[in-house]
């Protein structure tokens, strides 16, 4: 049995974030952990919805007010609605895996800050942006490169390294079964696990 815990994974979009944590979270849950994965797939449909998603249920002016898209204080926004959430699943002693880019510093450190340390680890996907970009499995940055998306991180917005994760992971050329392993070795050496 374990408490709950917030495993935060940050890294460029096609870092291998969601890959690795569902990796972590199929391995967890055949040792009879109780997990969670909170990933763009089921946010930014919900509870961060875009305007346009919005928009079409609610009306413009509804959109504009409650949906998130990706400028700064939208990121900012995002990272605190999941933070939150992240911190309910916690105090509901599951263990939670999130992966979002959250490329903003001080959003991550804020969530840090309401969990407590020891409650947060924090994984950089440490992924070079050219292997990313060589990835693109959603054709993004070839759109951001064209100029079809504006404020693509890693191309014309900032992405913001942790100075001190837990633990970092080279997703450049690693299996992701293999980085699953290296966290939950850390969690277990923790004693989280
Ligand atoms: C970065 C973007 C953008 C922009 C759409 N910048 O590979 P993906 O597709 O699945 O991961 C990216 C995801 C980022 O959403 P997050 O909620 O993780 O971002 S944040 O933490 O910054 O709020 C990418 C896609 O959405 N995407 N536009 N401009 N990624």
């Amino acid at each position: 049995g374990h408490r709950g815990v917030v495993v935060w994974f940050t890294g460029l979009s096609g870092s291998g974030k969601s890959t690795v944590a569902g990796a972590v979270d199929a391995k967890l849950h055949a040792l009879g952990a109780h997990t969670y994965v909170l990933d763009g797939d089921n946010i930014r449909h919900g509870l961060s919805a875009t305007p346009q998603m919005l928009a079409e249920r609610h009306g413009e002016e509804f959109g504009k007010r409650f949906g998130l898209g990706f400028g700064a204080e939208d990121r900012t926004e995002n990272i605190r609605r999941i933070g939150s959430v992240a911190q309910l699943l916690c105090d509901a002693g599951l263990l939670t895996l999130t992966a979002f880019v959250s490329p903003y510093r001080a959003d991550r450190d804020a969530v840090r800050a309401a969990l407590g340390e020891g409650d947060f680890v924090e994984v950089f996907v440490d992924t070079p942006l050219e292997v990313c970009e060589r990835r693109d499995p959603k054709g993004l940055y070839k759109k951001a490169r064209a100029g079809e998306i504006k404020g693509f991180t890693g191309i014309d917005d900032p992405y913001e390294a942790p100075l001190s994760p837990e633990l970092t992971l080279a997703g450049g050329d690693a299996d992701p079964g293999v980085l699953a392993d290296r966290v939950i070795e850390h969690l277990r050496s923790t004693g989280k696990l």
